[in-house]
């Protein structure tokens, strides 16, 4: 039993770690369109693609190395894309052709 404390607390410091690390770029879907046209971070970062509007959203990207298709996300719903190559990467909705926006994504 004695031996679980200090796993206890280095489980505990790796969450609190973990949260700081996660504070995320937010995307937002609100009237049709994102909130940002251009947004630049590191390879590994993730953007936390979040709906605001009353209708479903269905972002993707086809951009070598960094492919996603979010399917159809609810209003409301939050989701995390992790980008994992540098380079340009288009994210479009796939319900509605005007919704657009670059990522840069760099080493
Ligand atoms: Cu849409």
């Amino acid at each position: 039993m004695r031996k679980l404390i200090p796993v206890t607390i280095a489980v505990l410091a790796g969450l609190s770690a973990g949260a700081l690390a996660a504070a995320n770029q937010e995307i937002h879907q609100k009237g049709r369109v994102f909130s940002s046209e251009n947004v630049t971070l590191k390879k590994g970062d993730a953007l936390t693609f979040i709906n605001d509007d009353s209708i479903p959203h269905n972002i993707m990207s086809a951009s070598k190395g960094n492919e996603f298709n979010l399917g159809s996300q609810a209003p409301g719903a939050a989701t995390d894309v992790t980008f994992k190559e540098a380079g340009d990467v288009q994210v479009i909705c796939a319900i509605h052709p005007r919704m657009k926006m670059m990522v840069k994504v760099t080493d």
